[in-house]
């Protein structure tokens, strides 16, 4: 998208604004306000990068609510520009406040909104096919790694607007690569040997990065969606490396992936009728996907229509045989999870407020947690803690609450399930929380606070006592329009990372501190480290270390 033109609104403007909505509804239109086909153009496409995570494709609404014409029309155009730029209380960013979104753009916006929808276009086998890529097929790859350094202590780093991942040392810290990959990464898995970077681009394009190649690079690209959040390798004995499944926000689909060339395998459809007797959900799109341990299978959550599945790969390349997919109603607003134990992937429904633990070995929910407001665990915290045995930690978005559950029920039946703790942060706006065997402390951010000082501030909380420890503002991370985002460790758990998510035309920085002392040992810095944000190590992530 070109860079918008900026200017600052007057006082005189949000005054009329303000006036505006108030007359909005007496001013009902009836007609949608006209728009050219290149505004229309603009408008999809800024529609597609900032709304329709939250609103859908189809505008019918999903976390965030419908922004169909019938529902808007009675609000009015100037009402619609005040809430874009300024936001709303419940979840819905300014973004005219924020300097993303210029004045003539919210205004366009607005009329966009006014307008019907366009259709989103489905997706065929041949179109797939034709983005299918391999730059370096597989017999032509290395048999050993080509360089000496420590490639499972690597970490794929997300400079989210720039396209690209970088891949660092997690030792030197040193820059070993910058390979291009979709646009908006959103995030990256490892395959189960942990040789291969998966990522998965807000376009849909998914890449396979060769971290065994002198430099590191992306041997196969395809791009199954045109908007995804999703993927995951296939991670049972037997079946390491040997797929990859991409999960889509529209098409509503998955597509299984030959996870060393990325050919497109098989594509499941997850249009359908919601749980229970539930309508019909044509834009039931899928979120967190994990790769089971108990099978050869994923765990798949569609997030519309209240539904995990576990899809059984262990027979995808024999003709004929059978794909079963075990469906379980679950709930709705199936966002993002984690494992707890290596058995329950705890999955937040977010607009529910609750977690739901599904337990990967009996194929069933073993238990539904009341979270605080809006959980979002990333792929949340696990430790063991000496009265309560293992538990499972997230932090949620609209709450100033870390959720402590306890998650043994055959070690420790007393706690099962129970929320051991709620433990009260400073800010709301937490997105991600980490921690690993070897530090005393869960790290916790507030990327989403509204206050740039909550922003930038990060938490540690005390493994045993449940105390929040020390909390700090990053020193400089305001001074190039950061807010601190995703924490990850290194493999030996000694030293935790974090981004400072900037601006494209500001180089910004990766915080390093000691996982132990929390002192800030390092600050990764360079021309290249622009709007940073999740950072994957190699080992963490193939082993599922959080
Ligand atoms: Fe994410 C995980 C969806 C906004 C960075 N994000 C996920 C997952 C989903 C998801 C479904 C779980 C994937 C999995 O485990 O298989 N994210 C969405 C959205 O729908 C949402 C709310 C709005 C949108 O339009 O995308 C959204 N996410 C964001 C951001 O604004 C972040 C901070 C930066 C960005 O890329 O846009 C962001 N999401 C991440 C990261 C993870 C993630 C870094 C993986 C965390 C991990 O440790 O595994």
């Amino acid at each position: 998208m070109p860079g918008p033109t900026r200017r600052r609104p007057s006082i005189a403007w949000l005054a009329a604004v303000a006036l505006a909505a108030t007359l909005a509804v007496a001013q009902a239109q009836t007609e949608p306000p006209a728009i050219s086909p290149e505004e229309y153009e603009t408008a999809t496409q800024i529609y597609f990068d900032r709304c329709a995570g939250c609103h859908g494709a189809l505008r019918a609404g999903a976390t965030g609510p419908n922004l169909l014409p019938e529902r808007l029309a009675e609000k009015g155009a100037p009402y619609l520009q005040a809430i874009i730029f300024g936001g709303l209380p419940g979840g819905m960013p300014g973004w005219g406040a924020q300097g993303v979104l210029s004045m003539d753009e919210i205004e366009v916006m607005a009329r966009f909104l006014l307008n019907e929808p366009p259709a989103p276009a489905q997706i065929s086998y041949e179109q797939i096919l034709d983005t299918w890529v391999v730059h370096v097929p597989p017999e032509e790859r290395p048999t050993e790694p080509q360089h000496d350094r420590d490639w499972e202590d690597f970490f794929g780093v997300i400079l989210r607007d720039m396209g690209q991942v970088a891949i660092v040392d997690g030792g030197s810290k040193e820059l070993v690569s910058l390979v291009d990959t979709g646009y908006a990464i959103h995030i990256l898995r490892s395959s189960a040997s942990g040789r291969y970077f998966t990522s998965i681009g807000r376009d849909g394009k998914a890449s396979l990065i060769d971290l065994w190649m002198d430099p590191p690079q992306v041997v196969a690209e395809v791009k199954p969606c045109y908007d995804a959040r999703s993927i995951e390798s296939s991670k049972f004995a037997g079946f390491e490396d040997r797929y990859a499944i991409v999960g889509c926000y529209w098409p509503a689909l998955a597509v299984v992936l030959d996870g060393l060339t990325l050919e497109p395998l098989k594509m499941i459809g997850t249009a359908g009728y919601e749980r229970g007797a539930g309508d019909y959900v044509e834009e039931a799109r899928v979120a967190a996907i994990v790769a089971s341990h108990f099978g050869p299978e994923w765990i798949v959550n569609i997030k519309e229509a209240g539904q995990t599945w576990f899809v059984d790969y262990s027979r995808m390349d024999e003709p004929g045989q059978p794909l079963p997919i075990t469906m379980l109603d679950t709930d709705l607003y199936l966002h993002d999870g984690g494992w707890a134990m290596d058995r329950y992937f705890v999955v937040a429904a977010n607009q529910l407020n609750k977690l739901i633990a599904i337990d990967a070995k009996e194929r069933n929910v073993a238990a539904v947690i009341e979270a605080g407001t809006i959980p979002h665990p990333g792929r949340g915290a696990n430790w063991v803690h000496p009265e309560f045995g293992p538990v499972w930690a997230t932090g949620n978005l609209g709450s100033q609450e870390m959720t402590i559950t306890a998650v043994d029920p055959e070690g420790h039946p007393e706690h099962a399930w129970e929320v051991v703790a709620r433990v009260e942060v400073p800010f709301t706006g937490n997105l991600f929380l980490k921690t690993h065997p070897n530090s005393p402390w869960v790290i916790y951010d507030h990327v989403m606070s509204p206050s740039p000082v909550g922003a930038a501030t990060l938490c540690a909380i005390d493994k045993v006592s449940f105390e929040v420890g020390p909390c700090w503002e990053v020193p400089g991370a305001t001074d190039v329009h950061a807010r601190m985002v995703h924490i990850e460790f290194n493999r030996a758990g000694t030293e935790f990372w974090v981004s400072a998510w900037g601006r494209m035309d500001t180089p910004s920085f990766i915080a390093v501190y000691d996982a132990v002392t929390l002192e800030e040992i390092d600050r990764i810095e360079g021309d290249w480290v622009r709007t940073p944000t999740g950072k994957f190590n190699a080992y963490n992530t193939a082993r599922d270390v959080y």
